[in-house]
């Protein structure tokens, strides 16, 4: 897997799905036989369009250029009983940790996070129905056909979020892109001052077995994180994604311990189960003698313990809830140097450890109340306009579009369901008159005699 640069990214798209072919309306031609019977094939459906997990991606830049898909129209039906061929998907490619919402009503449709998962966030069309499909016993020849559905639109709000095994979190200038880039080939900016780091860096570490795992190096966190101070809630969502923490401590820090109460009280504002992350806690900068000093005064007044002498179970080693230690209990800090190495891949091993004791990482439900199928529910809605009425309802504004009002019969179809929906006898109960304008979708219809 090669080093990447992950960071959070947002990204709008519309997406169009294809139209469904039209329903032919034709009749067999037979010798001797002046008229024979309806033989018009029903219409393609229309593509999907499918957003697919690429494991190769890493942003959603390449939205930056591209913002529209449509997937193919379904061709037409034909005489001969010949079904139009179906409208070829479009597959949108999307990383590994895209949250994918329905941009006007928020809803979440998806949470892609596998290599090859799929979602379809528009549907296709249906093909309208060829004349074939009409004949009944008392009408052979049916002068009808439907006209392909249209495929669904939406916007997509489309979110990425870090997927990161390991988040290393600490105060602004701890040194933890220095951590970072002494454990993976990852590169970030190291500086001597706060704030170096404005997004997360990520890097794989490759551990002695072969696996990898990815370590993400957070911005620096400060007091009032939580409520937004600096990018604070920013930087905050970015853990969310992380499965177990490397709490880094600044050696050079005139109080240690206030640093890692400070960092911990903020996620624990933040909510979200930051909490709730196990955590290996670490002191760097331990080349420097200023660094040791202060590790060794607080070992000796007993406020931390030195890891490294502490019990070898993980668990004495991670604090699940903020604030602090066990109050008879020092907190376990392992002391390392990202300069020199010292102790850094018994940290990883720690965390490693750690880390394949929990179970595998939730994905976001979608949200139960959004069934994609609901647009296609018969509810509708009356408002005066002009001096007609407009008919709200999208199972009408697909059925009009699907209509042939060249046809008698087609018309016929159409206004039938009008009456079996409620929405004709609902239009006479406010009061329409013959010559009235229905207004639905982009149609204007004029209400004929009952
Ligand atoms: N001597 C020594 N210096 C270190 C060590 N780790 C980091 N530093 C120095 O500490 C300073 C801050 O390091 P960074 O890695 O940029 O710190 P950061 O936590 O990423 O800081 P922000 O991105 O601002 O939050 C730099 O000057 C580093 O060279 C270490 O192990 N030993
Ligand atoms: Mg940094």
């Amino acid at each position: 897997m090669a080093e990447q640069w992950l960071m959070y990214d947002v990204a709008t798209i519309a997406v169009k799905a294809g139209r469904g072919g039209d329903g032919a309306m034709s009749f067999r031609r037979e010798a001797y036989v002046p008229r024979g019977g309806p033989d018009g094939g029903n219409g393609g459906r229309g593509g999907d369009v499918i957003l697919v997990v690429n494991p190769h991606l890493n942003t959603l830049a390449h939205f930056q250029h591209r913002r529209r898909f449509e997937a193919e129209d379904g061709r037409n039906g034909g005489g001969q009983n010949k079904t139009g061929r179906s409208g070829k998907p479009k597959y949108v490619e999307v990383p590994p940790g895209t949250v994918v919402r329905d941009a006007e009503t928020g809803r979440v449709l998806g949470d892609l996070t596998r290599p090859g998962q799929q979602l379809v966030v528009a549907r296709g069309g249906r093909g309208g129905r060829g004349n074939a499909m009409f004949a009944t016993p008392t009408n052979q020849a049916p002068q009808i056909a439907e006209n392909g559905e249209p495929g669904e639109r939406r916007t997509l709000a489309l979110e990425l979020k870090l997927i990161a095994d390991i988040g290393i979190v600490g105060l602004p200038n701890a040194g933890k892109s220095t951590l970072l880039a002494a454990l993976t080939a990852a590169r970030p900016k190291i500086a001597d001052y706060p704030f170096t780091t404005l997004r997360p860096n990520l890097g794989v570490a490759h551990l002695d077995d072969e696996r990898t795992v990815v370590l993400a190096d957070i911005p620096g966190l400060i007091e009032g994180a939580s409520q937004g101070v600096g990018l604070g809630l920013e930087f905050l969502r970015h853990i969310e994604r992380t499965r177990v923490l490397i709490h880094l401590i600044d050696g050079l820090s005139d109080d240690p311990l206030r640093d890692y109460q400070t960092v911990n009280r903020e996620m624990a504002a933040f909510g979200h189960g930051l909490s709730d992350k196990p955590q290996i806690v670490a002191m760097t900068k331990m080349d420097l003698p200023d660094a040791q000093a202060a590790f060794e005064l607080f070992v000796g007044e007993g406020k931390i313990a030195d890891a490294r002498r502490a019990a070898q179970d993980a668990s004495s080693l991670h604090l699940p809830a903020f604030g602090s230690p066990a109050p008879n209990r020092p907190l376990a800090v392992l002391p390392i140097s990202a300069a020199t190495g010292e102790n850094v891949r018994e940290l990883l091993n720690r965390a490693v450890r750690v880390l394949d004791a929990l179970p595998p990482p939730a994905e976001l439900e979608p949200e139960p109340a959004l069934d994609l199928s609901l647009e296609r529910d018969a509810s509708f809605e009356i408002v005066r306009e002009g001096g007609g009425f407009r008919v709200i309802s999208p199972m009408l504004e697909r059925k009009v579009q699907m209509t042939r009002w060249d046809l008698d019969d087609s018309v016929a179809v159409f206004q039938r369901m009008l009456q079996s929906t409620g929405i004709g006898p609902e239009l006479e109960r406010l009061g329409i008159q013959p010559g009235d304008t229905v207004y639905i979708g982009d149609y204007e219809l004029e209400w004929g005699e009952g």
